[in-house]
């Protein structure tokens, strides 16, 4: 039988230093919390669990059950442990910290609990994205929002689970990308993807192509590429687009891709929020021999200014975030 994730874990921080044990401890936690999201999403319809809440999160998006669900089993797992001070989520206004009556820990635990809510009720993958930076502020003090305005490069661990015709975790701790999948008979997370890699070049791009005409020319003008015919390259490349980051960057990393969420006339930022979502898959991304840009910028090197700042995103196969950033420095020259 494979190596089940703790075991895994444990391996990492006995033998290779590459984790510590609170850190190690904190992802053991977020994968059971994960685990219990898989099981109600999975009961889908039957488990009462879809439709909309009747509220808005902060970005004045509609909330689902599910996402609120999410939410809280992410917040309930996590908060007596120990190991953290404080976490953030896409679902919540502020900062939640830990309540007082458990210790406190010197970890921040950052999430996006269950992403890709357009898709939850029609039963397509969506997945739950986390980050773990460790607090400025020192242990001891309360911790506070600007504890969490930290560069992704300063991110210790970061992870995904998505929820697909199997449930898988993804993580890195800055040592490679590893993947587990959910074996559903014991409940385990089981070793699967091994070191992960996404190939330098691909031939997939996944943009939501309906707001083409709103992006800046130098995207346009990428799009138009991948379109156009050329045997060397394997041009036109497959245009893919399941409106579930998690979901679209899982394929893209394995089989070579790029996803394009850039910044519009309207929504200049784009749509995605920097911490919750960006700073984690680009963590993973670049550890899996990939880029993440914001066009112009690598995503980890964006000082964040707010808990809930958005950003466009470029992400996936080395050479083809490279082209597109090229492309868009042309049109901006
Ligand atoms: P969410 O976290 O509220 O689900 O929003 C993020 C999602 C991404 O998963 C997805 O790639 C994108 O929004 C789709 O947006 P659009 O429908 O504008 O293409
Ligand atoms: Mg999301």
């Amino acid at each position: 039988m494979s190596v089940s994730l703790s075991r895994y874990l444990v391996e990492q921080q006995r033998a290779k230093g590459n984790i510590p044990p609170e850190l190690r401890l904190l992802l053991e936690v977020v994968a059971r919390a994960c685990k219990s999201i898989s099981h109600s999403v999975n009961k889908g319809a039957l488990g009462e669990v879809l439709g909309s809440a009747g509220s808005e999160n902060v970005q004045g998006e509609i909330q689902k059950k599910l996402d609120i669900i999410a939410n809280e089993v992410l917040i309930e797992a996590n908060e007596w442990g120990g190991h953290l001070a404080a976490m953030a989520s896409e679902e919540m206004d502020g900062i939640y910290m830990v309540p007082n009556r458990y210790p406190q820990g010197e970890y921040l635990l950052l999430f996006d609990p269950l992403d890709g809510s357009s898709n939850i009720d029609v039963n397509v993958s969506i997945g739950t994205i986390f980050s773990v930076f460790r607090r400025k502020s020192s242990v001891g003090d309360l911790a506070n929002v600007n504890d969490f305005l930290q560069k992704g490069s300063e991110q210790v661990a970061a992870g995904y689970v998505i929820y697909g015709s199997s449930t898988m975790l993804v993580y890195t701790t800055g040592h490679g990308v590893n993947g587990f999948t959910l074996e559903p008979s014991i409940g385990e997370f089981c070793l699967s993807h091994e070191n992960m890699r996404i190939p330098e070049d691909g031939t997939i791009y996944s943009i939501n192509e309906g707001n083409l005409l709103s992006c800046s020319p130098g995207v346009q003008a990428y799009i138009q590429w991948c379109k156009e015919t050329d045997k060397a390259t394997q041009r036109p490349y497959s245009a893919r687009y399941i409106g579930s980051l998690v979901a679209d960057f899982h394929r893209n990393l394995i089989k070579g891709g790029i996803y394009i969420y850039p910044g519009t006339v309207k929504n200049q930022d784009g749509k995605l929020r920097l911490q919750y979502e960006s700073n984690p898959l680009a963590f993973i991304v670049e550890q899996a021999g990939g880029k993440a840009s914001d066009g112009v910028r690598r995503i980890m090197d964006i000082q964040p200014s707010s808990l809930h700042q958005r950003a466009p995103l470029f992400i996936g196969s080395k050479n083809m975030v490279e082209l597109v950033e090229r492309l868009i420095a042309e049109e901006n020259a």
